[in-house]
C-alpha cells in the first residue's frame, strides 16, 4: 500500500495505491482537500499504466519518416549533434525548451537548470503560460506574491458568500464541491459563467445566484460590483486606509460603471447584479458577516485581457476588505497537477527557483552559487510560450525544441500554426509515456515513467507540498527525466553534475529557493512525511497556511489596487461570424486528451468534442440534435456533432478542447495574447456555425 496523490489536477486528491495480480488498484484517502473523494479520472487513473500504445523504448525517425525503436545512445547522439549544429548556426538560443505544469517540483527545477546551464539558452517556457499566468501576473502586482490560494481550501466552508468567476469546479475539481456546502446552505454561492455549467447549477434552489454574462465581459461586471459596493457605502474604509494603496483611482474608475451601463455591456439584469453585490456585502467581515471569497478560474483569465479581469476581481475583494483576513480572501484556482510548484522553480521564461526574477542580480548570484556556475554564464529572460512557439524554425529562431510534459500541437492557440512551427524545426525531442500528438511529430521520443512509478513532490493549488510516491517499477527501458537531463548535460560537456535522486534534487531546490518568494528552504522529504499541511513559504517546520495576515508581500506591506486596463481584445461578432466559441472542459477528460483518451472507462463515459448549441440558435441555423456542424473561425474550421443545450447563452457555442482524433478545436482559437501575462485568448473567439458541408472551405 502506497500513499500518494492523483496524477491529474491541482486538487491533488489523496489516494492509496495497492499492487496486486491485476495491476495497480486505486483507493481514495481522506485528506483536507478531497475529504475521501475522487472524481472519475482519479478512480480510473491506474488504467493508463498499461496503455497498449505506451512508449517503452526510445524512438527515432528514420530515413523513410517512420518513428522506430533505437538505443538510448543512438537517441542521445542524435540530440547532441543537433544541439551543437543548431547552436553553431544560430547561437545558444538555437535551442529551446517547453515544459509542463504536471512535472514534479524536482523536474520543473531541473528542467530550468538544464535549459540555462546545459543548453545555455534563455528560451524556456511552458504550458502553464496557457493556464493561470494572468492570475499570477495580477496576483504578483497586487499582493507581491502569487500563491493561487493564499489560504487552505477548506476555509471556504465557513464563508457566507463565494464568488466564482469563470470556474466550473464541479466538473474540473469535483471533490472540492464539498467545501461549498456551507455557503450553499446559506444561499451565498455566486457563479459567473456564460453557460449554466455544473457549477452554475449548484446555485439552484436558493443556494445562490448564477450570472450569465456575454463572454469576455467579466471585467466590466466586476467593476460594476465594485461600483455597487461603493454606492451602497459598504466598502471597508478602515481596511482600505490601513492596508491598500492606489484605491482612489479605482474608486474613480468604478464610479463610471453604474448598473444600467454594466447590464448593457454584460447582458446581466440589474436586479441580478444587485443581488450578487448584496450577498457579498452582507458576507464581508466588516459588516458582521462570516466572510467572503472571490475566486477566479480560466473562464475569467484565458482572455487577451485576463490580467485586467483578475485585477478587477482583486479590486472587488479589496473593496470588501477580504485579502489577508482569516475566513475571507481572493484566490485563483490553479489547474494542473503541479501548476503551482511548476510555476515557482524556473520553467517560466523570466524566472529562477523560489519564484524569483532571472533579472534580479541578487537572485542570479545566489542561484549561480548553488548551481556551481558563474553568474555571468546565466542567460537572461526568454519569451512567453506563444511567442516562443511562433519563433520556432524561423530565420534566426530555435532549430531544436525539447518538450517535457506538454502537448502544444493540440493545446496551443491556433494549433495548426503551432504544428507548422514544430514541423519547421531541425529536431523535435519529446519526452512522454504516450504517443501524444506532439510526440508523433517528433524526431526523437524518449520514454519516461508515470506518476505511480516515480518519487517526487507536488505543490497543490493551495501551495501545499505533497509527496508523490512510487508504487510500481516502470518498464525496463524507461528512464526518468532527471537521469535523462544528467546524461545529456554530461554529453554536452556541462561543467557541473546534475543530481538524479529526487531527494537530493529537492534539497538542492530548497537551497536555491532560500530567500525567494516561494521559499522552501526549511522543507525536506522527512518533514513532508510528518507534517502534511505544509504550505509555503517553508522557512520553519510549520509552513504558512495563510498568507497576508499581517502584511502583503509588497515592499511597503500594502496591497496595490490598480485600475484595470479596459482594452478588451475579444473578437467582435459580425455578420460573417455571429457566434462566440467558448472552450473548456468536461469532467471525464483531461487537457489535450493525451492521457484520458487512453483510459477505456473514460472514453466510454463521455464524448470529448460535441458542440453545444442553444436550441433557438440551432433552429435558426438548421442544426438538429446529433447532426454535424461545421464551425469556422478566421483561422480554421472543425466539424463536430451537435448537442442541443439551453444552458448556454444563445449567441455562444461550447466545445471542449480535449482532442478526440477528429475535432481539434484549437485550430480555431485566437492566438492574441494578454500584454502583461502572455496568456492567449482561449476562451472566446468569433465563429460561424453551419450544417457541415454548407460552408465554403
Ligand atoms: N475534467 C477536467 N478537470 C480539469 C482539467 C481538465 O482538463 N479536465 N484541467 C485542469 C486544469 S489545467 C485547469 S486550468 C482547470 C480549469 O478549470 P476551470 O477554470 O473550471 O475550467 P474551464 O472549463 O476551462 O473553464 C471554466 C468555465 O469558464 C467558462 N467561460 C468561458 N468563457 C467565459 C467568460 O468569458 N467568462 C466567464 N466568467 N466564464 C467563461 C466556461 O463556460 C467554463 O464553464 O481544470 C483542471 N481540472
Ligand atoms: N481551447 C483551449 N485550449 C486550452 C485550454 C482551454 O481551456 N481551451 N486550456 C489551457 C490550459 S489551462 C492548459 S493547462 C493547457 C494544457 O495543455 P497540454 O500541454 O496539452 O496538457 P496535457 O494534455 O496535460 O499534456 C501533458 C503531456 O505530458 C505528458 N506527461 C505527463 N506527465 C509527464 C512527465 O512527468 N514527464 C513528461 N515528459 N511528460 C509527462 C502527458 O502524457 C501529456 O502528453 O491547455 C491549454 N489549452
Ligand atoms: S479532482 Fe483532480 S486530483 Fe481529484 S481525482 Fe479528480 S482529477 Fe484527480
Ligand atoms: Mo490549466
Amino acid at each position: 500500500m502506497v500513499d500518494t496523490h492523483c496524477p491529474y489536477c491541482a486538487l491533488q486528491c489523496a489516494m492509496t495505491l495497492s499492487v496486486g495480480a491485476d495491476g495497480v488498484a486505486v483507493q481514495p484517502r481522506d485528506f483536507p482537500t478531497n475529504r475521501g473523494g475522487l472524481c472519475q479520472k482519479g478512480w480510473t487513473s491506474a488504467q493508463l499504466l498499461s496503455a497498449p500504445d505506451r512508449i517503452t523504448t526510445p524512438l527515432m525517425r528514420d530515413a523513410s519518416g517512420e518513428l522506430r525503436p533505437v538505443t538510448w545512445e543512438a537517441a542521445y547522439d542524435r540530440i547532441v549533434s543537433s544541439v551543437r549544429a543548431a547552436q553553431g548556426a544560430v547561437g545558444a538560443d538555437g535551442v529551446a525548451v517547453f515544459g509542463g505544469g504536471g512535472l514534479t517540483n524536482e523536474k520543473a527545477y531541473t528542467l530550468g537548470k538544464f535549459a540555462r546551464i546545459a543548453l545555455r539558452t534563455r528560451l524556456i517556457d511552458y504550458n502553464g503560460r496557457f493556464c493561470m499566468s494572468s492570475a499570477a501576473a495580477a496576483g504578483n502586482r497586487a499582493f507581491g506574491v502569487d500563491r493561487g490560494l493564499p489560504f487552505p481550501l477548506e476555509d471556504l466552508g465557513g464563508a457566507d458568500a463565494v464568488l466564482l468567476v469563470g470556474s466550473n469546479l464541479a466538473d474540473t475539481m469535483p471533490p472540492s464541491v464539498v467545501h461549498l456546502d456551507g455557503v450553499r446552505r446559506r444561499g451565498g454561492l455566486i457563479v459567473v459563467d456564460p453557460r449554466r455549467s455544473a457549477t452554475a447549477a449548484l446555485t439552484e434552489n436558493g443556494s445562490g445566484v448564477h450570472l450569465q454574462p456575454i463572454p469576455g465581459t467579466d471585467l466590466v461586471l466586476l467593476l460594476g460590483l465594485v461600483h455597487l459596493v461603493l454606492q451602497g457605502g459598504a466598502a471597508d474604509e478602515a481596511y482600505l486606509a490601513e492596508r491598500v494603496s492606489g484605491w482612489d483611482a479605482v474608486a474613480t474608475e468604478a464610479a463610471l460603471w453604474w448598473p444600467e451601463r454594466v447590464s448593457r455591456e454584460t447582458g446581466i439584469p440589474v436586479s441580478a447584479l444587485r443581488q450578487a453585490a448584496d450577498l457579498l456585502v452582507s458576507a464581508a467581515p466588516h459588516r458582521g458577516g462570516r466572510g467572503a471569497y472571490v475566486l477566479t478560474g480560466r473562464g475569467a483569465e484565458q482572455h487577451a485581457h485576463g490580467t485586467a479581469t483578475v485585477t478587477a476581481a482583486i479590486d472587488l475583494a479589496l473593496a470588501l476588505g477580504l485579502p489577508g483576513r482569516p475566513g475571507s480572501g481572493y484566490g485563483c484556482l490553479t489547474g494542473q497537477g503541479n501548476g503551482q510548484g511548476g510555476r515557482e522553480h524556473g520553467q517560466k521564461a523570466d524566472q529562477l527557483p523560489g519564484y524569483r526574477s532571472i533579472t534580479d542580480p541578487v537572485a542570479r548570484q545566489q542561484v549561480a552559487a548553488v548551481w556551481g556556475v558563474d553568474e555571468a554564464d546565466l542567460p537572461g529572460a526568454g519569451l512567453p510560450a506563444v511567442e516562443l512557439l511562433d519563433r520556432l524554425g524561423r530565420p534566426g529562431g530555435p532549430r531544436v525544441l525539447f518538450v517535457h510534459g506538454a502537448n502544444p500541437a493540440v493545446s496551443g492557440p491556433d494549433a495548426a500554426r503551432v504544428r507548422d512551427r514544430l514541423a519547421a524545426l531541425d529536431l523535435l525531442v519529446v519526452c512522454d509515456f504516450v504517443p501524444s500528438e506532439t510526440a508523433r511529430l517528433a524526431d526523437v521520443v524518449l520514454p519516461v515513467p508515470q506518476w505511480a512509478e516515480e518519487e517526487g513532490t507536488m505543490t497543490s493549488l493551495e501551495g501545499r507540498l505533497l509527496r508523490r510516491r512510487r508504487a510500481v517499477e516502470p518498464p525496463a527501458e524507461v528512464r526518468d527525466e532527471l537521469r535523462i537531463w544528467a546524461e545529456l548535460a554530461q554529453r554536452l560537456d556541462t561543467p557541473v553534475r546534475f543530481a538524479t535522486d529526487p531527494r537530493e534534487v529537492f534539497e538542492e531546490l530548497c537551497r536555491a529557493s532560500e530567500g525567494g518568494l516561494a521559499d522552501y528552504s526549511a522543507a525536506n522529504y522527512d518533514l513532508l512525511e510528518s507534517v502534511t499541511p505544509l504550505h509555503w513559504p517553508v522557512t520553519s517546520a510549520d509552513g504558512t497556511p495563510r498568507l497576508f495576515l499581517d502584511r502583503f508581500a509588497t515592499p511597503d506591506g500594502r496591497a496595490r489596487a490598480s485600475v484595470p486596463d479596459l482594452v478588451t481584445a475579444t473578437e467582435r461578432l459580425g455578420p460573417d461570424s455571429p457566434l462566440h466559441l467558448l472552450t473548456g472542459r468536461v469532467l471525464q477528460h483531461y487537457q489535450s486528451g493525451a492521457q484520458t483518451s487512453r483510459v477505456p472507462d473514460l472514453v466510454r463515459a463521455a464524448p470529448r468534442s460535441a458542440v453545444q448549441v442553444h436550441p433557438v440558435t440551432a433552429q435558426r441555423l438548421g442544426l438538429d440534435e446529433g447532426s454535424l456542424a461545421r464551425i469556422t473561425s478566421e483561422r480554421g474550421d472543425a466539424v463536430a456533432r451537435v448537442v442541443l443545450s439551453d444552458h448556454l447563452r444563445p449567441e455562444c457555442v461550447f466545445v471542449p478542447f480535449h482532442f478526440d482524433g477528429e475535432v481539434l478545436i484549437n485550430d480555431l482559437t485566437d492566438p492574441a495574447t494578454d500584454p502583461v501575462s502572455g496568456m492567449p485568448q482561449f476562451k472566446a473567439c468569433a465563429v460561424q456555425v453551419a450544417p457541415a458541408g454548407e460552408v465554403p472551405a
